[in-house]
C-alpha cells in the first residue's frame, strides 16, 4: 500500500516551508509542477520547476481563476491505479498521474479580516485550490495530499521512512484533515455571505473590517461552530469588548448569557448598588440595596436554585465581600466594570470562574439593531431602548399605588423587560421575589414566579413568600383576567402592565375588587 511519489502539483498561497519542502522532493527525483507564483518561488530557490500551463497546454487565464481546473490534472489526481479502463483513459488522453498534492488556498478569512473589498474578498474564494485537494483526498488510496505546511516535515520523514513513497495510513490522515480544511474554508466563506456580507445594508453592526472574528470552541451545543464577531471602530464597550481577568476561555453560551446580565444590570449604572444573577438568557434574581453584598444576598434569596452555574453582573466596583460571598456558590462568569484586589483575591482559588471587567457599563437607551437570522433571510429590528418615566404611568384602579409600591412597580418593569417573553416579575422593596420566563401563556408564567417564591420562603424559613405585598409587571398586557388573579392569590398588592387588552375594563374590574392598585405603562417590551 506505499506509494512511490514521482511526481507532485505544488499550488501554495502561503509560501512557508516550500522552499525546503521542494528541494527534499527535488532531492528524491520527484517531478514538480506548479502554478504561476509558485513556481516562480521555487525556482527563485534554484529548483526545476515544469509550469502547470505546460502540463495543460492552456495558459493560466482570466485572472488565474482557470489554471488547474482541467482534466489533466484531474484525471491525474482521480484516476484508480488498478483499474484497466481508468488507466487506458490516461493513456489515450496522455494524462499524467499526479501522486503528491501540496495546496494551500487563496487566503479568504485573511482578506475578510483584513477589512478588503467585496470584489478583492470574492476573488479570494479559492475554486481551483480546494478542487484538487479533494481529487487527491478522494483518491487517498494512491494519492497523498498535503494542506498544511505544518505537515511537510512529516511527508519528508515519511518518505524517508519508505524510500521516497508514502504509506495509505499517512494518506487516509492527510486526506481527513483535507477535507476538514476545506469544509472550514466553506464553513467561512458562508458565514461570510450570511453575516459580514450584509454590511452594505446594516453598516454599523456588522462591518468586520479589522478585526477577524473570534472563533469559539462551538456554538450553543457542541455539534455547532460559532464565532464572535466584533464591529471595527470606537463602539461602547460591552461584553464583547470586556477584559478577562481570569477563568476558562469564554464559550457561546457565557457570552449570551452575560450580555444579558450586562445589559440588565446597565439599566441600574449611577443608581444604588444592584445586583443581577442571569441563568439561560433569563434573570433569576435581581435587587438593589443600601451595599453590594445586601444586594447579592437578596437576589440570590430570590431563586437560589436556579442561581447555580449562574452569571453575575454588578453596577460598581466589587468588593471583597461581596466576591467572597459569590465564591460560595457555583458561579461561571462575574461582570463588574472594576474589581477590587480584594475581590481579585477572593477568586484566587476559583480557577475556572471567568472574572470580567467592562469600564463604564453601557447605556441602555442607546440606539442600536439586533439581528436574528430566519429561514432565508434575516430579521432586523431597532434595539429595545425605549424607556418609560413615572409621569408615563396611568393609574386605572380606584386604589392609588403608594410610593413604596410605585417604586416596586418600576423595579418589577425595568426586570420584566430582560425577562424572555411571557414574563411576569414580583418584587418587593427593590429585590425581585418572583420571576416566571419564557411560558407560552401569562397565567402560566404567574404560577411559576409565585411557585418560586414560595420554594424560597420554605428554604430560607420565612413566614410567608416574598411576593406577598410585592408589586408585579407584566411584560405585555393581561388578556384576561386569570393572569391577574393568580398574581393577586400570591399577594401581590400592585400590578404595572402595558394595558390595551380588549379586555382591559375587565381585568381593570378583577384589580378593583381585589384591592389592587394597577398601572398602565401604555409600552410592551416583548423579547423572544
Ligand atoms: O483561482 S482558482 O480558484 N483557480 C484555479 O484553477 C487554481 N489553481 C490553484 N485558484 C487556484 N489555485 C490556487 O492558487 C491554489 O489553491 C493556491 O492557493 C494558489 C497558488 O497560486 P500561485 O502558485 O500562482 O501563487
Amino acid at each position: 500500500t506505499d506509494m512511490p511519489i514521482r511526481r507532485a502539483l505544488l499550488s501554495v498561497s502561503d509560501k512557508e516551508g516550500l522552499a525546503q519542502l521542494g528541494r527534499a522532493l527535488a532531492d528524491r527525483g520527484v517531478e514538480l509542477v506548479s502554478t504561476g507564483g509558485t513556481a516562480k518561488a521555487l525556482r527563485e530557490a534554484g529548483l526545476e520547476v515544469r509550469d502547470v500551463s505546460d502540463l495543460t497546454g492552456f495558459p493560466e487565464m482570466m485572472d488565474g481563476r482557470v489554471k488547474t481546473l482541467h482534466p489533466k490534472v484531474h484525471g491525474g489526481l482521480l484516476a484508480l491505479r488498478d483499474k484497466d479502463d481508468h488507466v487506458a483513459s490516461m493513456e489515450e488522453h496522455a494524462i499524467g498521474a499526479i501522486d503528491l498534492v501540496v495546496v494551500n488556498l487563496y487566503p479568504f478569512e485573511a482578506t475578510v479580516a483584513k477589512g478588503a473589498e467585496r470584489a478583492e474578498i470574492i476573488e479570494n474564494i479559492d475554486i481551483g485550490g480546494p478542487s484538487m485537494v479533494r481529487s487527491a483526498a478522494k483518491n487517498h488510496q494512491f494519492v497523498t495530499i498535503l494542506t498544511d505546511p505544518a505537515d511537510y516535515g512529516a511527508l519528508i520523514e515519511e518518505l524517508k521512512q519508505a524510500e521516497g513513497a508514502t504509506s495509505l495510513d499517512f494518506r487516509r490522515k492527510m486526506a481527513a484533515k483535507a477535507f476538514a480544511a476545506t469544509a472550514a474554508y466553506d464553513g467561512a466563506i458562508s458565514q461570510w455571505f450570511a453575516f459580514a456580507d450584509q454590511q452594505q445594508q446594516f453598516p454599523d453592526y456588522l462591518s468586520v473590517g479589522g478585526k477577524a472574528p473570534t472563533v469559539l470552541r462551538y456554538g450553543e451545543n457542541p455539534h455547532q461552530q460559532a464565532a464572535l464577531y466584533t464591529p471595527a471602530g470606537p463602539h461602547a464597550r460591552g461584553i464583547a469588548q470586556a477584559e478577562q481577568l481570569k477563568g476558562k476561555e469564554l464559550s457561546y453560551n457565557n457570552y449570551n448569557d452575560a450580555d444579558a446580565a450586562l445589559e440588565l444590570c446597565a439599566e441600574f449604572a449611577g443608581e444604588e448598588p444592584a445586583v443581577v444573577i442571569v441563568k439561560h438568557a433569563n434573570p433569576c434574581g435581581v435587587a438593589q440595596s443600601g451595599t453590594l453584598i445586601e444586594a447579592w444576598n437578596a437576589a440570590l434569596a430570590c431563586d437560589s436554585v436556579s442561581a447555580f452555574g449562574g452569571i453575575v453582573a454588578v453596577n460598581r466596583e466589587l468588593d471583597g465581600e461581596t466576591a467572597r460571598a459569590i465564591c460560595e456558590i457555583f458561579t461561571e462568569v462575574v461582570i463588574a466594570p472594576s474589581v477590587s484586589d480584594d475581590a481579585r483575591e477572593a477568586f484566587a482559588k476559583k480557577k475556572n470562574l471567568r472574572l470580567l471587567t467592562v469600564g463604564d457599563l453601557p447605556d441602555p437607551r442607546r440606539a442600536g439593531l439586533s439581528v436574528k437570522p430566519i429561514t432565508g433571510g434575516l430579521l432586523v429590528q431597532s434595539r429595545d431602548s425605549a424607556t418609560i418615566a413615572r409621569s408615563d404611568l396611568k393609574v386605572v384602579t380606584k386604589r392609588e399605588p403608594s410610593e413604596q409600591e410605585l417604586r416596586d412597580c418600576l423595579f418589577a418593569w425595568t426586570v420584566a423587560r430582560h425577562v424572555k417573553s411571557n414574563a411576569i416579575v414580583y418584587a418587593r422593596e427593590g429585590a425581585t421575589a418572583g420571576i416566571g420566563a419564557g411560558q407560552m401563556n401569562r397565567r402560566d408564567s404567574s404560577r411559576i414566579a409565585a411557585i418560586k417564591a414560595a420554594e424560597a420562603a420554605e428554604k430560607y424559613g420565612w413566614a410567608e413568600p416574598r411576593t406577598v405585598g410585592s408589586a408585579v409587571a407584566s411584560d405585555a398586557f393581561f388578556p384576561f383576567a386569570d393572569g391577574l388573579l393568580a398574581a393577586a392569590e400570591a399577594g401581590a398588592t400592585a400590578v404595572i402592565q402595558p394595558g390595551g387588552s380588549m379586555r382591559d375594563s375587565e381585568v381593570i374590574d378583577a384589580a378593583n375588587e381585589a384591592g389592587l392598585a394597577m398601572v398602565f405603562t401604555g409600552m410592551r417590551h416583548f423579547r423572544h
